[in-house]
């Protein structure tokens, strides 16, 4: 990783092509019963251990505030790392990020919510079960009259289910959190 970085290769490539692609192999061996829990965790620290690496550059200081974004994975939810690399994207691209961290119940998004009302407010899950409490979530948003925008992200969730469950966003990954992100504050979503 440091090796990569001093050679000044691009960071995209280094991400993509090292971390993420090293994570899709530990997932793929988990499926076939090649790799336990303890073998994932490895791949998160080394994983994590590297994003650290790279965040100097993924966020660029930006000066300019655009906009707050909400950030935390639901409830039974512990993955973490696609959710810090949406909000390292972020913070490059000039957000100000308020990481709620994993295994968020919807009264502590209700909670950062109601304290930063023009904040768009992401949520993330990586299990099919976790990703249904996006819907709780959305419902305790929206019930207690909290008109925060709400997005959408992780492995398992789909435009459709998006748009089935009245997110008003969905973005595949980090990169595109990020357009989805600046687009919304441009109309004035
Ligand atoms: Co878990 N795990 N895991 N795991 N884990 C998966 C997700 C799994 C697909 C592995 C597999 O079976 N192949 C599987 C889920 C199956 C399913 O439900 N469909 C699984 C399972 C089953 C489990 C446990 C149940 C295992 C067990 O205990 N028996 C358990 C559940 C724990 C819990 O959450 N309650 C578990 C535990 C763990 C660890 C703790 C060991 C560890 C997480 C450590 C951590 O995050 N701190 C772990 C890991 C590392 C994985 C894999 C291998 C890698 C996930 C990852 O970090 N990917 C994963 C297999 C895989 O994905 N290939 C797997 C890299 C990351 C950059 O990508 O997270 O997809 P990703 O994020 C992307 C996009 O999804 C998107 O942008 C990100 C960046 O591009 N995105 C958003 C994410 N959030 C977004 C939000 C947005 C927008 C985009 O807007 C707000």
């Amino acid at each position: 990783m440091q090796t990569a970085i001093e050679q000044s290769l691009p960071l995209d490539k280094i991400l993509n092509e090292g971390l993420i692609a090293g994570m899709e192999i530990t997932g793929e061996k988990f499926s076939k019963g090649l790799y336990f829990v303890p073998e994932m965790l490895f791949s998160a620290k080394a994983m994590k251990a590297g994003l650290e690496l790279l965040r100097p550059g993924l966020a660029l200081q930006q000066e300019l505030i655009l906009g707050k974004v909400i950030l935390g994975s639901v409830q039974g939810d512990m993955h973490d790392i696609g959710k810090n690399l949406v909000g390292m994207l972020l913070e490059g691209a000039g957000f100000e990020v308020i990481d709620l961290g994993v295994n968020q119940p919807a009264s502590n998004f209700m909670k950062a919510a109601i304290d930063f009302p023009q904040a768009i407010v992401g949520l993330s899950a990586l299990l099919t079960t976790t990703m249904q409490k996006m819907t709780v979530v959305i419902a305790a948003l929206r019930s207690a009259g909290l008109e925060n925008p709400i997005i959408i992200g992780g492995a398992p969730v789909t435009p459709a289910f998006a748009a089935q469950i009245g997110a008003d966003g969905y973005a595949k990954n980090a990169t595109e959190a990020v357009q989805l992100v600046k687009s919304m504050i441009q109309k004035g979503i």
